[in-house]
């Protein structure tokens, strides 16, 4: 299977992040990216190449045009006020605060544009995540000309970022962005797979109301774990996307043997809806000994996964969402890539 991924990423390194009351290390870092590449390269996985770069259109296609202004124009506006480390928002427009005024401050601003304050913010991010995004888009190329599968090692991750903000640890939603892109050349029905532990709450309310992306998500129940305000079990679309999301919320603790009748049921409903390619948002913070997360998965499941992803018989490009346990990721996520070519 053929991996995109461009150094251009690596340029978004946070230092710290708002975490349990302090700023301690933050876990979304290059070195997630590294450890991938590396376990490819030693397990001969795949050739690497970098992507194309893609004009604003299709990131346009998702995000709102003054949303991506923001994040283009953020660290001037921040260093012009003063700033020099990288930022957190503090400050949102929840219920009876206005969303609809334009502020002027740039501290207004970061809360009009984001969901929550553990979302470091620095020089780079903007052009990482555009690289991050432009490798979804390229992996989807591939995918659109001929490959049966392609791997798009995309960090900053993307499920949790929507039309316009960012959050948990994502700014452009890569995954979204590759199915809105295999819509506007010529595929009918694209499916979005999120096995990431966190819930895609982006990709999610991107695709809420649209039955041509299916979005199907397995993850820890959003009553004990972030994002807390979606990804539940009564959520199944609107309007004329009723019926394309289905959520499985599953217990703190669960590990391979609990996950698998959940995933079966999610294949099911793929094997209905008979997509024309499938897109995996895939995290690997379901292992065991992930730093942030409450699931038990070993590292011999991420080669389980694989395999019965490839099941579905249907051309999938995997993105990377998260995972934050440095040392296993790259053999968690290579087992799920090699598990799925068989
Ligand atoms: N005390 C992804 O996996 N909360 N994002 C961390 C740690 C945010 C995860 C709190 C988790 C976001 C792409
Ligand atoms: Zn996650």
């Amino acid at each position: 299977m053929k991996t995109v991924f461009s150094d251009t990423q690596l340029a978004h390194a946070p230092a710290q992040e708002i975490s349990d009351g302090e700023l301690k290390p933050a876990v979304e870092i290059p070195a997630r990216a590294e450890i991938v590449l590396k376990t490819i390269r030693d397990r001969n996985a795949g050739e690497i190449l970098a992507p194309e770069e893609f004009p604003i259109r299709p990131l346009q296609r998702i995000h709102s045009p003054d949303y991506v202004a923001f994040l283009e124009g953020f660290w001037q506006k921040w260093t012009a006020a003063g700033r020099t480390r990288e930022a957190f928002p503090f400050v949102w427009p929840v219920r009876s605060l206005r969303e609809d005024v334009s502020v002027n401050h740039i501290d207004g601003l970061l809360g009009r544009y984001s969901m929550d304050a553990g979302t470091p913010v620095g020089e780079h991010s903007y052009k990482a995540a555009r690289a991050s995004a432009d490798t979804a888009l390229t992996a989807a190329r591939l995918i659109l000309d001929g490959e049966k599968s392609a791997f798009a090692l995309c960090r900053p991750p993307g499920h949790h970022a929507g039309f316009d903000f960012f959050g948990g640890y994502c700014f452009f939603n890569n995954a979204a962005i590759a199915a809105q892109y295999l819509r506007d050349n010529g595929l009918h029905r694209v499916a979005i797979l999120d096995v990431d532990y966190h819930h895609g709450n982006g990709t999610q309310a991107l695709f809420y109301d649209r039955p041509d992306v299916l979005f199907l998500s397995l993850h820890a129940d959003p009553r004990d774990e972030y994002p807390y305000f979606l990804g539940y079990a009564d959520e199944t679309g609107e309007h004329a996307g009723t019926g394309f999301t289905r959520n499985w919320p599953l217990p703190l603790g669960t590990d391979w043997e609990a996950y698998a009748p959940a995933l079966e049921e999610a294949c099911r409903w793929l094997l209905v809806y008979k997509p024309e390619a499938m897109i995996v948002s895939l995290g690997m913070d379901c292992y065991e000994n992930d730093p942030i997360s409450g699931f038990k998965f070993k590292s011999a499941d991420y080669l389980r996964l694989g395999q019965r992803l490839a099941k579905a018989g249907v051309p999938t490009i995997f993105v990377m969402e998260g995972g934050y346990a440095v040392d296993a990721l790259g053999t968690n996520c290579v087992n799920v890539l090699e598990g799925f070519e068989g």
